[in-house]
């Protein structure tokens, strides 16, 4: 397989001016005809190479002239001739087969709906083309259905005009707007509409349409609504209004990814539109309203100024989800949003950068562009431009943002021009900064009380910035990175600091350090997350303690809880769990319970601070471990901590007053409370059995799917008998609902049972569960893979096994899927040696299996080197 290098870029010698499509669609023979207005762009060019796989070529023509067989050449990925004019017209006719397509990346058709995705590289499945982001063209498309279920026929851009020929329903659509072929889109079915309009601040008039499933036109408003507020939200905040008649959004159940931002025509996996109270978390409606920004967003940070080449994914990536993350913030609360972010860089970023797929934000290298989908590309990608927004302030990001669009609007550009326009707009230089586009890996701040000074009075700390090599990488530099810092004297007051440049210190070498002028300081590291790294410092229990009831920041204060956490859980778990160490643990428990128990915390963070971090979370700074034996210290300490607190968990519980379901700030609060206080009661000694009842009864009466699925995780973590017996009623109640079902499957595929892969198999017989589907795999295979500690990391090996099984007849479907669920196995020099063994063993297995996909191939093949 062919690795392809960023730094081998060239420009494209030829330019496609126009391009005029023609579908003539059926579902396992659909006719393609592109007319392509080609100009060569490098006068000493002669040949042009197009990219296509899995066509049927039936026909070339240039100038009108018919190509005979000995005038071009093709083979499994291309097609190439000769161009002996500066403009030339290009015919080719292709067959595709969409029925067969389980790779869902090109034009496929399942449930009765033609569908695709061209990002990143999927339009060459559909024709021969340029397929790659630096050449834009404007695209003519006229859809031909015999069909008569194909009701909606939609491409990009404007519908110029919709008719009748014979049995033919033909519909053609123009897109005014130049373009890079991964923005194509075409779908054809039938749907339900829902329509709205939205008037923008100079007055334009958009239509909206949302094309739903049929009967579920419902469950489409709240995104509906999502849509507006990102509307408006992108004009009032960074000036950026839509620039075509219509947005549409099309839902459907077959997806590879979340949603994809194609222009004008947006396709969703129905599982990030559907909402309704009765069948929609408040997780689900959070997600709903981000993805819904997230795609619009990329209208203008995507499409208007696009990549230049995959390697700069980023560009556009990462700068949409800070986007989308900052339109989330002002819509729900700031604190919130912030922790799940930066549990996602925590959980799942980091691991990925400290294993074999470890990549800068701009990657260097890639063999298949769908593996570089990533937490580091999109997550890790955000938290930089985040620095950099926290760095020029909200003001001198906005001036950055409109150099950026009047430089670049139409064009396709890589990051560095991103950073040459914030950079000009606030006349700074940001040449160190920029490191952070080409070095992986996750710095370690190690900070030091180096000692007190001046009689005592004042107290030094040192920064030192530790950049381990990784496997991409082995020499790296020290970043340029902002640590939000304050310090807290004895009684809580912050202590006024002026070397700090806007809270922050600047750790831009190896070795910083930062004096105060105080005694007995604690000091509250990287406030905010205010960079995506690991700080190291060795707090005393009662300095944390300090921070959970004194700091100002809610996020500092969550942040302290789960140091406090960590530190008992890895305590637990290095002392063997001796007897010593369990009365540690459950005094300093204790003393947290009581900080809680007084009344001084915000409920903003209550639920936040009441819950255990992840198994991901907890093991930060340790090499290699034995996950079974982590994973019992986690219960431990979640079990002392239940005790402590069990009965007060009870009474909390009797605080919560039921109301008719809204998904507001105050609700979803309220209900995250609840169910961490429900949890709690219902794991301790003293409070099992009055909490059973109670969660019995308020499953029984839950009116809405956010109190049910809560009332499922809490029997699922404490009371497998009670979690088996509400399931059921579950399933009788939504067996017809596949986005539902969903649910059902990953909770199954969580639960901590000793006979997992029998209950597994039965899963995978279930009628819901279709293997093509990539929701069902994920929410059953990904699931346990990622998450089933205690199934996954069987001491025999065997359910590393039961993965990979599955991953080698996945692999042939969908391989695109089936590289996304690999990745625990990935991480195998993360554990201790056995475990290390098994995972090897199955990773080889694929490595060596026959026909193995390029994404699987290169993830195994770097784990393995
Ligand atoms: N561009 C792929 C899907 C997304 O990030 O919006
Ligand atoms: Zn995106």
């Amino acid at each position: 397989h062919l690795i392809k290098r960023r730094l081998d870029y060239q420009q494209p010698d030829f330019s496609i001016r126009s391009t005029f499509l023609t579908f003539d669609l059926s579902p396992s023979k659909t006719v393609v005809t592109s007319c392509l207005h080609i100009k060569k762009e490098n006068i000493n060019a002669t040949q042009l190479k197009l990219d296509g796989e899995n066509l049927l070529l039936l026909s070339v023509s240039v100038n009108g002239r018919s190509l005979g067989e000995y005038e071009y050449q093709f083979d499994e990925y291309s097609l190439s001739l000769n161009i002996d004019e500066e403009n030339v017209e290009l015919e080719i006719t292709t067959q595709i087969d969409p029925q067969s397509n389980t790779s869902l990346e090109g034009l496929y058709y399942t449930q009765s709906t033609y569908c695709t995705q061209c990002e990143a590289e999927g339009f060459r499945k559909i024709s021969y083309y340029l397929d790659r982001p630096d050449v834009l063209s404007v695209f003519t498309v006229t859809i031909r259905s015999k069909c008569e279920t194909d009701k909606f026929l939609l491409s990009n851009g404007n519908l110029v005009k919709r008719y009748q020929d014979g049995d033919t329903a033909i519909a053609v659509w123009h897109d005014p707007h130049p373009k890079p072929s991964y923005l194509f889109a075409l779908v054809a079915g039938d749907f339900d509409l829902l329509t709205d309009s939205y008037s923008t601040l100079s007055g334009r008039q958009i239509n909206l349409e949302l094309y739903l499933e049929k009967g579920r036109l419902k469950q489409g408003q709240h995104a509906l609504d999502s849509l507006k507020k990102a509307m408006r939200w992108d004009e009032e905040t960074y000036g950026l209004e839509y620039d075509l008649a219509v947005y549409m959004v099309v839902a459907v159940d077959f997806f590879n990814m979340g949603a994809m931002e194609n222009k004008g025509l947006n396709v969703f996996n129905s599982k990030f539109v559907l909402a309704d109270p009765q069948t929609a978390t408040d997780e689900d409606y959070f997600n709903i309203e981000s993805i819904i920004a997230h795609e619009y967003f990329h209208n203008w940070t995507g499409n208007r100024v696009t990549c230049r080449d995959w390697f700069q994914l980023s560009l556009k990536e990462g700068l949409t989800v800070f986007r989308d993350q900052q339109f989330s913030a002002d819509m729900s609360s700031y604190l919130s949003t912030r922790i799940a972010q930066v549990k996602v860089i925590r959980e799942h970023q980091f691991v990925e950068d400290a294993g074999p797929m470890s990549h800068p934000i701009r990657p260097d290298e890639v063999m298949e562009m769908n593996n570089f989908y990533t937490v580091t590309v999109y997550d890790k990608g955000a938290e930089v431009i985040r620095m950099l927004h926290t760095l020029l302030t909200k003001e001198g990001f906005r001036k950055g943002m409109d150099l950026y669009f009047a430089r670049h609007d139409g064009q396709a550009v890589t990051c560095d021009d991103f950073v040459d326009a914030m950079a000009s707009a606030n006349n700074v230089d940001l040449r160190h900064f920029q490191l952070w586009y080409s070095q992986s890996g996750t710095p370690l701040i190690k900070v030091r009380k180096v000692g007190s000074e001046n009689k005592g009075k004042s107290t030094t700390f040192e920064f030192t910035q530790i950049n381990a090599a990784t496997p991409d990488q082995a020499n790296k530099k020290p970043l340029f990175v902002p640590i939000s810092t304050k310090f807290l004297d004895e009684s809580g007051q912050e202590i006024k600091v002026s070397s700090l440049n806007n809270g922050n210190i600047i750790v831009d070498r190896d070795k910083v350090s930062v004096t105060v002028e105080s005694e007995n300081v604690t000091p509250v590291l990287l406030d905010n997350f205010s960079a995506p790294i690991i700080v190291e410092y060795d707090y005393a229990i009662d300095e944390l303690l300090h921070i959970i009831q004194y700091a100002d920041s809610s996020y500092a204060k969550w942040d302290a809880s789960q140091g406090l956490f960590i530190k008992c859980i890895q305590t637990c778990y290095l002392e063997d769990f001796d007897s010593l160490t369990q009365r540690e643990t459950k005094a300093v428990l204790a003393k947290y319970a009581n900080v809680l128990k007084s009344n001084s915390i915000e409920s903003d963070v209550l639920a936040q601070l009441l819950s255990v971090p992840s198994f991901e979370a907890a093991r930060v700074g340790l090499e290699s471990i034995d996950p079974i034996r982590f994973d019992a210290a986690i219960q431990a300490v979640q079990q002392a901590f239940a005790d402590e607190l069990g009965e007060y968990a009870l009474l909390r519980c009797q605080d919560f007053i039921q109301s008719e379901y809204e998904y507001s700030t105050e609700q979803v609060n309220a209900r995250a409370i609840y169910a961490a206080w429900l949890k709690l009661a219902s794991l301790s000694e003293q409070g099992k059995n009055a909490a059973l009842v109670t969660l019995r009864k308020r499953y029984a009466n839950a009116d809405n799917m956010s109190d049910k699925l809560n009332c499922l995780k809490v029997a699922q973590a404490t009371n497998i008998a009670v979690f088996d017996e509400l399931m059921l009623k579950f399933e009788s109640e939504y067996t017809h609902d596949a986005v539902i079902m969903d649910k059902w499957f990953s909770l199954h595929a969580t639960a901590r049972r000793s006979d997992i892969l029998s209950r597994l198999d039965l899963l995978k017989a279930h009628s819901q569960f279709n293997q093509r589907n990539p929701n069902k795999v994920r929410a059953l295979l990904g699931s346990f893979a990622f998450y089933n500690l205690s199934g996954f990391h069987q001491k025999d090996g065997l359910g590393y096994k039961y993965v990979a099984d599955y991953l080698l007849q996945l692999d042939k479907i969908n391989p695109q899927v089936a590289s996304r669920i690999i990745t625990p196995l990935l991480q195998f020099k993360q554990y201790d040696a056995s475990y290390k063994a098994h995972m090897k063993h199955q990773l080889e297995r694929i490595f060596n299996s026959k026909e193995l996909s390029k994404d699987l191939f290169e993830k195994t093949s770097k784990a393995l080197a």
